[in-house]
């Protein structure tokens, strides 16, 4: 089991870090931006899911200490590939207790500020559920953080239940269809209709549309007679350190 403490010592020991996957524009090949997924590597146990210690690290409430590490560790390396010539647009994952923090935004606004990066490069993924635990407030925060200039995506769509009406008011600028129903596409046409659908609503919302966890050249062929704007998955990439990303990134110019 991992404890409270393992889990700030392993702050404290700087075991956390992120590795950065590759999201690839359908129409162009282009890679526009890169989700940044937590890995913890632990001493005995090797890299660690954060599926096993996001919970714990809600639960205890320092997923504000680490979320606070992550956002300033993905804002920095978004900086450092930008100087480095790498204009990617960073997605960063937010949890429920970060989006229902009230002074989530002032921290947000500093960093940018300090690393100088353009907030429209940094892109909140919030997921369906976490969107919908307390939909009032996260309308409001939502807002703010639109005003202050950063993008917002809907992670896992699909598999939640969210209101239409809230998908509405949500000041979204990327919709993620949840690799649940990718992994389905080619075995037959009810799979295929709820991936159709999606993508429809967003892009009739307007939205950027990705789809998630794309791991075959035949999800990839059908995904791309949809309105689908960039796919994200094994066949693209696996999550990659800095260093591979780079490297992956030289190879494929
Ligand atoms: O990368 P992987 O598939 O192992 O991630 C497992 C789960 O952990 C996914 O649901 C993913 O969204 C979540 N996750 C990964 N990185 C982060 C992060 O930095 N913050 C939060 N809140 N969740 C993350
Ligand atoms: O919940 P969220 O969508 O943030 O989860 C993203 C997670 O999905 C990442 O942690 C990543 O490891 C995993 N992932 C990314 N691409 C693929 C893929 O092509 N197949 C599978 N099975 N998992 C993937
Ligand atoms: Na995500
Ligand atoms: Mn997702």
């Amino acid at each position: 089991v991992i404890l409270e403490t393992d889990l700030r010592r392993a702050l404290e020991k700087q075991e956390f870090f992120l590795v950065y996957q590759p999201q690839q524009c359908l129409a162009t090949q282009r890679i526009e931006g890169v989700e940044a997924l937590l890995r913890w590597n632990h001493a005995e146990r090797g890299i660690v899911s954060p599926a096993d210690f996001i919970p714990i690290l809600e639960e205890t409430g320092l997923i504000h200490e680490v979320g606070d590490w992550i956002l300033e560790e993905a804002v920095r390396q978004a900086v450092d590939w930008l100087q480095q010539g790498l204009n990617l647009r960073m997605s960063v994952n937010l949890a429920a207790a970060q989006v229902e923090n009230p002074n989530l935004i002032n921290r947000l606004c500093a960093l940018v500020k300090d690393y100088q990066l353009p907030p429209e490069q940094l892109e909140l993924e919030i997921t369906e559920s976490t969107a919908m635990q307390v939909p009032e407030q996260t309308l409001l925060n939502l807002r703010k953080y639109k005003q202050c200039g950063f993008r917002i995506a809907i992670d896992d769509f699909g598999t939640g239940y969210s209101s239409l009406s809230y998908l509405l008011q949500f000041p979204l600028d990327t919709l993620k269809i949840d690799r649940a129903f990718v992994k389905e596409i080619t075995r037959g046409k009810r799979n295929r209709a709820i991936v159709t659908a999606l993508s429809t609503l967003s892009f009739h919302l307007g939205l950027t549309t990705i789809a998630e966890g794309v791991e075959l050249e035949s999800q990839r062929d059908y995904l791309d007679a949809l309105n689908i704007d960039e796919i994200q998955g094994f066949l693209i990439a696996r999550p990659l350190v800095p260093e591979r990303l780079l490297e992956f990134m030289r190879a494929y110019e």
